[in-house]
């Protein structure tokens, strides 16, 4: 393995004076700055999780400077050269707040033993009465590899519950599915630092110039290496208007084209036959699949017109090294599962999976949205990445923490299931961490109603989030530059996060928190940690031998090498950036090809509500938007979401630009501004999802999950759109399930024009 040895400047370690590098501003001398220490450390937000310097001066984080790592070279997007302005910040939560006469009253200031003793002895009750599953812990990814390894183990051993999971459910799962399913091993096969060496990218589903700014960087070494670009979307994005063939899908129709490249592929002789021979099984299963889908099929279920499905067939299958990177377009589906298949299945038949520069990477989003997932915070699973219904996995993660084995629970309920308990009031009582559920999770309004249900809802942050509002303990925590650990980011690479602040007024930090409950709850001889490296220390253990193993990973070798790619497993282990050069995980090494069906959306358009309405994100914003909703310049840039509609369909309704327009779908209404742009295709709508209560799309967004993973359909409902002074329809609406456009009614705006709607591409109307 090579490792990338220019990273690191020793001289920019800890305790670095600061040197002027340019011309000091006028009236300054370097004699007038004060020493500053730089931290070196990474980004807090996405998945990319870019190298940074803090800067430290008079005890606190005043700014950022950059850090030659070997993912980001020095470079950030908008969001990292201000996630440091978090620290300090005067909205931080600096003390527990306890809810007072009962769930209308108002929370009011309370010391750590009120707050922590009323969790405790509320929680006794109800497990007393209900049982042990009726608490749970809702977790999230955005926290280092130790705190998500801990919420594992406090929900299964402190609390003795099953009922754990987190918001990566509503983010990763389907391709962390489909790449077990499909490779043996949920990881990105390659390195970010691959891209350049592909000839063909084929982008399916992903903003990758909005969302993951700096994978931009290396995309475009591979353009200016002569490699071509494909982009699915139904937006042409700003990677997407570079392209050199873009496919405007219809929202939820991916599969049709994949499919007929697929076919078509094989039509050409394109198929690796060898590599399919010897690395792979199933594939007559999955090409006898695709044969119904002819480019013209293709065309009338996806939009995507024949002959550039056809170009893109070709295109991507001559490629000798061909790299399909896929995003959250294709995997916030209720068959998201099944359309990462199609594009493992496409790679497979290229025998691409394995080799350099080539294959399928799937792009993580949080910040530690990969280690987030095999740590054992998920209903199903173990530290490690182990099932928690294998009972050899099971007798050693017991003999790890030290107890019977009959004591760990077994299979909880994931994300949006608990959602369902909590309603039904099966689940009592919720400790939230590092997620905003009002804002993330489909159909806000019951998501409201079983949050209410709860007694007490617990919530750890360091912002009031839009879920802290409704919580009847509110627990402040440090930011992730407040505290050390690790993250493995989208690419499998663990780094080390360094401590750069302390956190403010009584906030501690989660990984204290948790262990202090531990102890109210009398299990604290299980969480005796004393440091975050403590719990890494135990967490490198409990994956010894796992999947994801990362016992030969430690915080030293980490800084020396630049990061390590688990798996990991001894001392003398530099790590593994490339996965199935040989083999795949599977027992037998092979690769699997899954048959995979077309099939609709939960909801499509028609009746009342004749457009598909899809949500997803902007540059300016992460997530939820509860830290970067704060920063001035991120809230100055969006300050409030709009919806995008396409110039045609505007004009039909009378909508221009910043007009106020209400945007239905069949469970609620919104009011925001509108957006006019050639640049989404005439029957579908897009509304960023970062902002909360009535400006949160999640009201309108359809809870309906893929059955296998439980992800949510984010990506495409049905949606109506009217300027405010246009009185919606009265008549109740019918239901949209298994209408399609075929038997959507004439008044459909282009309905007139048949199926599929029309669309622009490049001034040219298809
Ligand atoms: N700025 C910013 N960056 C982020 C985040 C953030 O909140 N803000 N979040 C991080 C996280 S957690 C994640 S998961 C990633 C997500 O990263 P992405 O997956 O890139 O982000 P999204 O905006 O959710 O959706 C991507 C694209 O899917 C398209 N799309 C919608 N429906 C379909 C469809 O049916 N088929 C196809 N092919 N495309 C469709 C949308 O038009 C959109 O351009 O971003 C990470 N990075
Ligand atoms: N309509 C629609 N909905 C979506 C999506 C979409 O594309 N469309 N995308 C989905 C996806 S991919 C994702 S990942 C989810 C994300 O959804 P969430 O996870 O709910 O969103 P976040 O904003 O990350 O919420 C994190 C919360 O925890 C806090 N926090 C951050 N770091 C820490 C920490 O270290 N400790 C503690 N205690 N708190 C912390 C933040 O202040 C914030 O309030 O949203 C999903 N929802
Ligand atoms: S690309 Fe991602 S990790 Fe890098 S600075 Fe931006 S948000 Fe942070
Ligand atoms: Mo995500």
């Amino acid at each position: 393995m090579s490792v990338n040895k220019d990273f690191f400047d020793p001289s920019r370690a800890y305790n670095y004076d600061f040197e002027a590098t340019g011309t000091p501003a006028v009236g300054w001398t370097d004699a007038d700055r004060l020493p500053e220490l730089l931290v070196p450390t990474h980004c807090c937000f996405c998945g990319i999780q870019c190298g940074m310097y803090l800067r430290v001066g008079e005890g606190t984080v005043i700014g950022v400077e950059p850090r030659n790592f070997p993912h980001n070279r020095g470079h950030l997007c908008p969001k990292g050269v201000v996630a440091y302005q978090q620290v300090g910040h005067p909205d931080r939560l600096t003390y527990p707040m306890l809810r007072v006469g009962g769930k209308a009253g108002p929370l009011v200031r309370a010391s750590w033993d009120e707050a922590l003793d009323y969790v405790v002895e509320r929680w006794r009750d109800i497990q007393a009465r209900h049982g042990n599953d009726a608490i749970a812990v809702y977790s999230g990814s955005s926290m280092t590899n130790e705190k998500c390894y801990l919420m594992g183990k406090f929900a299964r051993v402190a609390l003795r519950s099953r009922n754990v999971d987190y918001n990566g459910r509503l983010c990763m799962s389907s391709s962390a599915y489909a790449y077990a399913k499909a490779f043996g091993i949920d990881r990105a096969p390659l390195p970010m630092t691959d891209i350049p060496l592909t000839e063909c990218l084929l982008v399916v589903g992903t903003n990758a110039s909005e969302c993951f700014p700096i994978v931009m960087d290396w995309i475009w070494r591979a353009r200016d290496n002569g490699a071509n670009l494909i982009v699915l979307d139904p937006r042409q994005t700003a990677i997407a208007r570079t392209a050199d063939l873009w496919l405007p899908v219809k929202p939820g129709t991916d599969v049709a084209v994949l499919n007929a490249m697929l076919r078509q592929i094989d039509y050409d002789g394109l198929v690796d036959r060898a590599y399919v021979a010897e690395r792979t099984v199933g594939w007559e299963a999955a090409r006898a699949a695709v044969e119904p889908y002819t480019p013209e099929v293709a065309e009338r279920l996806s939009g995507v017109p024949a002959e550039t499905i056809l170009a893109a067939a070709r295109l991507y299958g001559r490629a000798t090294r061909s790299l399909i990177l896929h995003g959250k377009g294709i995997e916030h589906s209720t068959h998201g599962v099944q359309q990462c298949w199609a594009c493992t299945n496409l790679a497979l038949a290229r025998g691409q999976v394995g080799k350099p520069g080539s294959g399928t990477m799937m792009l993580t989003g949080q910040g530690n949205g990969q280690g987030g997932r095999e740590v054992g915070q998920k209903a199903n699973q173990l530290p490690g990445y182990r099932s928690i219904e294998d009972p050899e996995a099971r007798a050693y993660i017991a003999s790890v923490w030290g107890i019977p084995v009959e004591e760990l629970p077994g299979e909880g309920a994931s994300a949006t299931e608990m959602v369902r308990l909590m309603a039904d009031g099966e689940i009592r009582s919720c400790l939230v961490l590092c997620s905003n559920l009002m804002v993330s999770l489909p159909e806000i309004s019951i998501v409201r109603k079983a949050l209410q249900n709860l007694d007490p809802l617990v919530v750890m942050d360091f912002f009031m989030s839009e879920t802290a509002e409704l919580a009847d303990v509110v627990l402040p925590t440090s930011v992730w530059c407040e505290d050390e650990g690790t993250t493995t980011n989208l690419e499998g690479r663990v780094i080390k996060i360094n401590a750069a602040a302390e956190p403010p007024g009584e906030a501690r930090r989660d990984w204290q928190i948790v262990c202090d409950l531990a102890r109210r709850l009398g299990r604290g001889e299980f969480f005796p940690f004393r440091s975050a490296r403590e719990i890494w220390d135990e967490l490198r253990l409990a994956s010894k031998g796992g999947i994801a193993d990362y016992y030969g990973i430690t915080w030293e070798k980490i800084e020396a090498q630049g990061g390590v790619f688990w798996p990991c497993p001894t001392a003398d282990s530099p790590g593994t950036p490339r996965l199935f050069t040989d083999r795949f995980a599977h027992p037998d090494g092979r690769a699997r090809f899954f048959p995979v069906e077309f099939e609709n959306p939960a909801e499509t358009p028609g009746g009342d509500f004749p457009f598909r309405l899809t949500t997803g994100r902007v540059v300016y914003h992460y997530l939820s938007g509860n830290q970067t909703r704060r920063l001035g310049f991120l809230k100055s840039q969006a300050p409030e979401p709009w919806v995008e509609i396409h110039p045609r369909a505007a004009e039909r309704l009378g909508i221009r630009t910043d007009d106020q327009v209400r945007v239905r779908t069949p469970r609620g209404a919104m009011v925001l501004k509108a957006l006019v742009t050639a640049t989404i295709r005439p029957d579908t709508l897009f509304i960023p999802f970062h902002y909360g209560h009535d400006e949160a799309v999640n009201q309108l967004t359809n809870p309906a999950v893929n059955p296998i993973v439980k992800i949510p359909e984010y990506k495409v409902c049905a949606a109506a759109i009217e300027r405010v002074d246009v009185v919606p329809p009265v008549a109740a609406a019918p239901p949209c399930e298994n209408l399609t456009p075929d038997n959507a009614p004439k008044a459909f705006p282009y309905a007139a024009r048949g199926t599929p709607a029309a669309v622009e591409v490049e001034g040219k109307e298809y």
